[in-house]
């Protein structure tokens, strides 16, 4: 049934005033006044922890609070006094706990100790950390084959449990490495590899901040969930840079920002950000994209050498003559109703992108979570390439990654399609032969459970049950298996829908000291622009029994194998899989001496650095994409999923989306009011969303109406509450990323 939600007008500027208030209450309220301010003060310093949040880069003159609301929330959830341990599990059994939220779940407090559910167990049993390890490695060496294990991870895991992790799937002989990106960035990865040969983005924090003339901000909501990227566009802006939001919400935090962190910022009426705000529909910017690049030639054939970077397009990509083609085919009049927007709103942009010398496109989930999100970012990368925006100053494509070590736990080899030349240096390195065929991705790792293909499932952090889309589907797929395994250091969903036989194996997080057999150790990540630096545990541990992922993912290597590949010494000290990464992973040379030095160092970046592409022919490629936008019939709506204010994905820290204008529920839904009134419906009325697809119709019941500022056959809902009704085969083509902003759906009156 809907929640209580209250609805107020939106905001037009984010991080101002209120959000320093809000961080500190949430931190005393979790943290008490020592903790908070010793939690607080070591947040992204050179020796304190990198920020549990998201993966925005820290900038070189930190400042003493080198944090934003949210990571201060992310910071409080971790450290919080708050205990779930032996005596909270008797109290409270699994059909108990499946009744309740996942704002309650997560409330209670870390989790203290290992936890069994035994076969047809009504509640979690305390069990010692050896028996446990010993049971995850008794239940895989008895499966027939490799392949019926999955290893996921989520984005959260240090570089040395990642690289510690893959080694000891691929030594197991599998590469079932499903992980968080398939559900995110995948997309990016997928077409930026395609046309400029790196999965990566191509610029660093100073290209944003003090270089580009043009910063387009696309599908990404930067004031809830990037929000120090306000910083940097702040200090772009003061140098005149101009700034594009494109967007089928008016985001507070694309608007205006006002820097909590300067005097000017905390008294006066805040930065205008955006220049032009683009209400794109949702899907609607491939063809959005596509128009820019047709106009774009238009203007050049007018006016030739004066709109197209030719010489970089002639001595660094290939073919170019192909998309141009295809530009010159497209059709105005079939282009304009998939974006949503008027030509001459488009034609002002692209006046916008030719006064530029040089641009940067920023984007998260808002592209790379629908069916076309491959062609999307090809086309986007199409644009950097046609006036050569790319690998120089201010200029290149920028993926905002979402997890603060999402980017280097793929580096690290947590992939379940690596490279051959990955596993060619896995086998020098530890001498084994790792399996060479690709493994599941999150999709087909949920495909296969439901086929009963997987006995056991090993998660390293994140919520796979209720981050996944489908969440019926996936929960009764996760319920075939035999075991289910947890590493984890709150309550979630994904302990309560397990195998038959489960397992929750409490860790250390990033805030905590971490001491073992030789010495306080620390460990390293890679944020969003390719820095790597090092994260040092400040706080006492939430509990005497929790191990450090590190720790757990070597014992249950040494649980498998004995000491073959050396895993006790990995775990006395983190040096040691340092040394193997420098051998195995490019571009971490001297590893240990480069990653102490303040602020880290940065990955080499062939198209950032030197204008190298190192794709099949040696060259960026411009691509042929078609436009194309999901089909929408009359009557219903197309729904994306984001994220509040007050949540970290499946972690929902608070029930207000403050920016948004609501308060103390989420089961709402946002939707234009003209597509309210042409439903027959009224604003506030309480609907069930359903969902259409070809395997049958998919129900989230009792969601309110909340009438807002969406283009016309848009709608919104929040993030996991709506993965209910993301279909399990609705992904993108090429990445096999959840489509999970296109659903059609329609609104319901809420019976009785
Ligand atoms: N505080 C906080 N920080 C976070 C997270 C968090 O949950 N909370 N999550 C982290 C993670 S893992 C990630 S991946 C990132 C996510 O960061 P975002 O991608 O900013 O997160 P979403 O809430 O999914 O927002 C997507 C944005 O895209 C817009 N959008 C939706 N569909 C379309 C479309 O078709 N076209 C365009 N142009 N825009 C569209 C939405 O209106 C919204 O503004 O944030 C990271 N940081
Ligand atoms: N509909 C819809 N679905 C989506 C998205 C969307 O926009 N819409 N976004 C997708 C995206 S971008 C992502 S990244 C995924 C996120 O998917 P996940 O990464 O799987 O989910 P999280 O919610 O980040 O995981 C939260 C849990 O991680 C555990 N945890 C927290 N910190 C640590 C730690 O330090 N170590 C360990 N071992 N565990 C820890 C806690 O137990 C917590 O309950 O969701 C995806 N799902
Ligand atoms: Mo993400």
């Amino acid at each position: 049934m809907a929640d209580e939600a209250k609805v107020s007008s939106p905001k037009r500027s984010a991080a101002g005033v209120p959000s320093v208030a809000h961080s500190l209450r949430q931190a005393l309220a979790e943290m008490g006044p020592r903790r908070s301010l010793q939690a607080l003060l070591a947040t992204n310093q050179t020796h304190g922890f990198d920020c549990p949040s998201c993966a925005w880069p820290d900038p070189d003159d930190r400042k003493t609070a080198e944090f934003c609301e949210n990571g201060a929330k992310a910071v409080a959830w971790e450290a919080t006094r708050k205990r779930v341990d032996a005596a909270f599990f008797a109290a409270h059994s699994i059909d108990d706990l499946r009744a309740r939220t996942d704002h309650w779940l997560e409330s209670q407090g870390r989790l203290t100790e290992p936890m069994h559910r035994p076969a047809g167990g009504t509640h979690y049993q305390p069990i010692g950390w050896d028996a446990a390890l010993a049971l995850v490695a008794g239940r895989l060496r008895a499966l027939p084959d490799p392949n019926r294990a999955a290893f996921y991870t989520s984005g959260r895991t240090s570089n040395e449990a990642a690289f510690a992790y893959q080694l000891l799937a691929r030594r197991f002989g599998t590469n079932n490495l499903p992980d968080c990106s398939n559900m995110c960035h995948e997309s990016s990865g997928f077409a930026l590899t395609q046309t400029l040969g790196i999965g990566k983005g191509t610029v660093r924090l100073v290209d944003i901040a003090d270089h580009a003339e043009l910063i387009v901000i696309v599908g990404q909501n930067p004031g809830t969930n990037h929000p120090r990227m306000l910083t940097a566009l702040e200090a772009a802006k003061r140098r005149g840079a101009r700034i594009v939001a494109i967007n089928p919400l008016p985001e507070a935090g694309l608007i205006k920002f006002r820097n909590p962190q300067s005097t000017r910022g905390l008294a006066g009426p805040g930065t205008k950000l955006a220049d032009q705000y683009l209400p794109v529909r949702v899907n609607g910017d491939l063809a959005l994209f596509s128009a820019v690049n047709r106009i774009l030639l238009e203007r050049e054939d007018a006016a030739p050498g004066t709109v197209l970077d030719r010489d970089f397009i002639d001595e660094y990509c290939d073919g170019f003559d192909a998309a141009a083609a295809g530009w010159s085919k497209l059709d105005f009049a079939g282009l304009l109703p998939m974006t949503g927007l008027a030509r001459e709103a488009i034609e002002a942009f692209v006046d916008e992108v030719v006064a530029a010398r040089s641009i940067v496109v920023c984007w998260a989930m808002g592209l790379t979570q629908h069916r076309n999100a491959v062609a999307t970012i090809r086309e986007i990368a199409n644009f950097l390439l046609l006036r050569g925006n790319v690998g120089r100053p201010g200029a290149g494509a920028c993926p905002v990654r979402g997890h603060s070590n999402v980017q280097g736990d793929r580096t690290m080899g947590i992939f379940e399609r690596p490279a051959a030349s990955f596993l060619d240096a896995l086998r020098d390195e530890f001498g084994f032969d790792p399996p060479r065929e690709p493994g599941y991705d999150t999709v087909d790792t949920i495909r296969a459970m439901r086929e009963g293909r997987i006995d056991v499932f090993v998660g390293l952090g994140g919520n796979f049950v209720r981050a996944t889309p489908d969440t019926n589907t996936t929960k009764a797929a996760m319920e075939r298996c035999a075991l289910t395994a947890q590493v984890s250091t709150k309550l979630n969903r994904s302990h309560l829908h397990t195998g038959r036989e489960a397992l929750i194996l409490p860790c250390l997080g990033r805030t905590e000291r971490d001491v073992r057999a030789g010495g306080e150790q620390f460990v390293t990540v890679e944020d969003s622009m390719s820095m790597v630096h090092a994260s040092h545990g400040r706080l006492a541990p939430g509990s005497p029994h929790l191990r450090s992922e590190v720790a757990i993912v070597t014992g249950l290597g040494g649980a498998l194998f004995g000491e073959e590949l050396g895993w006790t010494s990995m775990a006395d000290d983190y040096r040691v899989i340092r040394r193997h990464i420098e051998r195995v992973v490019p571009g971490f040379h001297a590893f240990e001496e480069r990653v102490e030095q303040p602020g880290g160092f940065v990955l080499p970046n062939g198209p950032r650095d030197s204008r190298t592409f190192p794709t099949a022919v040696g060259k960026a490629r411009f691509t042929v994409n078609e436009p194309s936008a999901v089909d929408v019939p009359a009557g219903h709506l197309l729904l994306q999923t984001v994220r509040s204010h007050d949540q970290f994905n499946t972690t929902v820290y608070g029930l207000d989306d403050r920016y948004r204008g609501i308060k103390g529920g989420r089961q709402v839904v946002f939707v234009n009011a003209d597509d309210v009134r042409a439903l027959g419906l009224r604003d506030g009325q309480v609907v069930d969303l359903v969902s259409v697809w070809a395997d049958g119709e998919r129900r989230a019941p009792g969601f309110r109406i909340v009438e807002y500022a969406t283009p016309v056959g848009c709608a919104a809902a929040y993030f996991p509450e709506a993965n209910v009704l993301v279909p399990l085969d609705s992904t993108a083509e090429g990445s096999n990323t959840p489509a999970s902003k296109s659903t059609v759906i329609r609104l319901e009156p809420a019976q009785g």
